[in-house]
């Protein structure tokens, strides 16, 4: 069957700041939550920055943007997505005016991808929420929260809005309740807080992302806006009602936070768990009114699905912060995340299905242990087949999708350069078309060569695909 994707479709690669830039102290940057996680949600958070964390020096890219953006060209990317580092811009966060210097760095980072034609994608706030912020305010957990976002966005809007059309507001906005430090900036002991504070928490969030939406849509009538979901589709693991309605219930979880996105208003499912759980969201009476901003697409990420279980027996194995009752029908990356490629299609379909937006994925990937080796030409490259296979597993799922009738407007595969891993704060879970050599003894020329996977993709993009139907 003749199936294509869309001419317009925008394929790329995908990066966050706090993974990627390093130079945590330059040009006025203030600290964030990731400078005093060295070892990702694991923790333990320390009280300064220590030279192990790999995170303060990433891959250089604040100093070596221009040589990866020209390989970003040289791929053929139509889109880049990468966050804007809050801490950058706003060094506390709750200052007044904004560190001019850290504003023009991305002025020079998006005028370089414009000048290849390629249409940078921006996440406001991704799991970089500013130190002080967080141990001030005790993160999202405070209403204030809001006022300071809501000065950062107006100043990136006004700044950039005449460079970058494409905005997410939140990356993962769902992982707050699995990883309320990094994701919320929340100081509180996961194990000290209560439901009813997390859900405050994510109340706040929503209010925000959703006057986010409002103010972009009024200063920059052409920008489209976002909210960004962590997608796991959840199976039952048996057909046993009990394991479907378990599995239901963990969708939900998930499903909420796009819920509210779209539709401006708290779905009754989650009404209900308030209620038997006896939380009560403190709302003013603005916020009703805000969350009727809704956005104008959906984005997430995908890397794993899980399964559901009614039986307690059953326990959660690992995944992208979230986790689920192993499949045991699909085996799983070297770091035990389970490889589903139809759960993609799957979940392109439930959401557009749910939602009736056009959906982006921002995120899609392998982590893996690379080998530089030599090639024919004696030239350092890493034969990375595993990661062409499940790219390109991935990619027939969403032309699949597109065949069911999904719009799907973009594709950016994450870590399209190695970075730095956001849950284990490893180098070696690399993700990248492109080799950076830095360890994590913190050793390497930082130095940037082409994997394998960098011709593969930019064939893909060259063919908008076509070429996903050779072996
Ligand atoms: C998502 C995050 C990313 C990214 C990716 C891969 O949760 O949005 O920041 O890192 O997962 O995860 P990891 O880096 O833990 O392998």
């Amino acid at each position: 069957m003749d199936m294509r994707f869309p001419k317009e479709f925008l394929w790329g690669g995908a990066v966050a700041a706090n993974q990627c830039e390093g130079a945590y102290n330059e040009d006025g940057k203030g600290l964030s939550v990731q400078d005093v996680l060295p070892h990702g949600i694991k923790g333990p958070v320390t009280k300064e920055p220590v030279s192990e964390n790999m995170k303060l020096v990433g891959i250089d890219f604040y100093h070596r943007y221009k040589e990866d953006v020209k390989l970003f060209a040289e791929m053929g990317f139509k889109v880049f997505r990468t966050s804007i580092a809050w801490s950058r811009i706003f060094p506390n966060g709750d200052e007044e005016t904004p560190n001019e210097k850290g504003l023009q760095f991305y002025d020079n980072l998006f005028d370089e991808c414009l000048k290849y034609g390629i249409e940078p994608l921006v996440t406001i706030s991704h799991y970089e929420t500013p130190l002080h912020l967080a141990r001030e305010y005790d993160g999202w957990t405070n209403r204030k929260m809001i006022g300071f976002y809501e000065r950062y966005v107006r100043t990136l809007f006004s700044r950039y809005g005449n460079k970058v059309k494409y905005w997410l507001t939140f990356n993962e906005i769902n992982s707050i309740l699995h990883s309320p430090f990094m994701s919320g900036g929340i100081c509180t002991p996961k194990e000290e807080l209560s439901e009813q504070q997390l859900y405050q928490a994510v109340h706040h969030e929503l209010v925000a992302s959703a006057l986010a939406t409002k103010i972009a849509h009024e200063m920059m009538p052409h920008a489209k806006i976002g909210c960004m979901i962590l997608s796991m589709p959840v199976y039952p693991l048996t057909p046993a009602p009990d394991d479907v309605i378990v599995s239901l219930k963990e969708e939900h979880k998930n499903d909420f936070f796009g819920d509210v996105h779209v539709r401006g208003k708290y779905p009754g499912y989650m009404l209900r768990y308030f209620r038997e759980k006896g939380i009560s969201i403190q709302m003013e009476p603005e916020d009703k009114e805000i969350l009727e901003n809704t956005v104008d697409f959906v984005s997430f990420s995908y890397y794993v699905s899980a399964c559901g279980s009614a039986d307690p027996a059953q326990k959660a194995g690992p995944g992208n912060i979230i986790g689920g009752v192993p499949n045991p029908y699909l085996k799983a990356s070297e770091w035990g995340w389970q490889i589903d490629p139809q759960g993609l299609r799957y979940t392109l379909n439930r959401y557009y299905d749910r939602y009736q937006l056009p959906l982006f994925v921002v995120e899609n990937g392998l982590g893996a242990v690379d080998q530089l080796e030599k090639d024919d030409q004696g030239e350092l490259t890493v034969f990375d087949d595993y990661r062409i296979q499940y790219l390109r597993d991935h990619l027939i799922q969403i032309r699949e999708a597109i065949e069911d009738g999904v719009p799907v407007i973009g594709y950016t595969a994450w870590g399209c350069i190695d970075l730095v891993s956001a849950s284990s704060a490893e180098l070696k879970k690399r993700y990248g078309f492109i080799y950076v050599d830095r360890n994590d003894d913190g050793s390497g020329s930082l130095k940037r060569y082409k994997k394998k996977s960098f011709a593969w993709y930019q064939n893909v993009i060259h063919t908008n695909g076509e070429s996903l139907n050779e072996n």
